[in-house]
This record gives structure tokens, C-alpha cells and sequence, in this order.
């Protein structure tokens, strides 16, 4: 694996419930990626803490827990030069009143805590975050 040309990313339970898994993996592999693992899954809250540990002291991290833990997400690894950058200009600003027009969060998230998709904001926290939820050999 090249770093640098890949990043992790999930649709969140939000997005899911809602049957907007497909149109936003359409999105996704529209905007150039090449989609190299792919879950179906649903976090405990102990691994949707451990997953955001870095956001522990921060008032929302009970709340985000909660909801990341409330039913079923898709992880995915994708690959794609300057993967990670271009993947937060693909999904928009965090919260989605924010994301410019044709962002995936500006189509498809509900709110700043339900903002239908994660992505990963460097190098280093997609290799950790696809480790979180991969094994190398469930990799293309
Ligand atoms: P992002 O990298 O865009 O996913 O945003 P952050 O890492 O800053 O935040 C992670 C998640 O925490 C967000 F997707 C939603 C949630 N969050 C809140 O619920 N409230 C906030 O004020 C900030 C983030």
C-alpha cells in the first residue's frame, strides 16, 4: 500500500437507516475512487469510543457514541491519488449547513452530529482507522 492514495471512510447509521447507502457509493466511485474494501457493520459503543477516543474530553462525545453505535454503518477503504484531501472536498464541511452544493453531506446529512459520512483528515488516521476496521487480507 502507497501512502497517500487511500483513505477510509464509513456511511453513518444516519445515512444507512435513510437507503442512502448506494446513491452515496455511486457518488464516491463518480468522483474517481476505486472502492478496495467494503463492510457492512454495526459498532458496539465500546468500539464507536474507541474509534473517536481522540474526541473524548469534547462535550458531543456521549451523543456521537451514541448515534455511531446506533445501528448499522459500510466501511470502506477507497483509493484514488491525493485520496484523503479530495475525500473532504467529495463530503463537504462537517456540518452540512456549511457544505457547499453537490457535497455529499449537503445531500444527504441531517444535521452536524448526523452528517451521513465519515473521512478520514490525514495520511496517518486513514491507515489507523482502516486498521480499526480491516484486516489486511479483507484488503484488494
Ligand atoms: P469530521 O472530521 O468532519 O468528521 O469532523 P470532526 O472530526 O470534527 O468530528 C467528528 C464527528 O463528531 C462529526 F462527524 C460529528 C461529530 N460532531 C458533533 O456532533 N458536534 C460537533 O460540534 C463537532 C463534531
Amino acid at each position: 500500500m502507497t501512502t497517500g492514495n487511500r483513505t477510509f471512510t464509513m456511511v453513518k447509521p444516519d445515512a444507512v437507516a435513510a437507503g442512502n447507502t448506494g446513491n452515496i457509493l455511486a457518488m464516491i466511485e463518480q468522483a474517481g475512487y476505486k472502492i478496495v474494501a467494503l463492510k457492512l457493520t454495526q459498532l458496539s459503543e465500546a468500539k464507536a469510543g474507541e474509534f473517536y477516543a481522540v474526541h473524548k474530553e469534547r462535550p458531543f462525545y456521549g451523543e456521537l457514541v451514541s448515534f455511531m453505535s446506533s445501528g448499522p454503518i459500510v466501511a470502506a477503504i477507497l483509493e484514488k491519488d491525493n485520496a484523503v484531501l479530495d475525500f473532504r472536498t467529495l463530503i463537504g464541511a462537517t456540518d452540512p449547513s456549511k457544505a457547499e452544493e453537490g457535497t455529499i453531506r449537503k445531500r444527504y446529512a441531517k444535521s452536524l452530529g448526523e452528517n451521513a459520512v465519515h473521512g478520514s483528515d490525514s495520511d496517518e488516521n486513514a491507515a489507523i482507522e482502516s486498521a480499526f476496521h480491516f484486516a489486511v487480507t479483507d484488503m484488494i
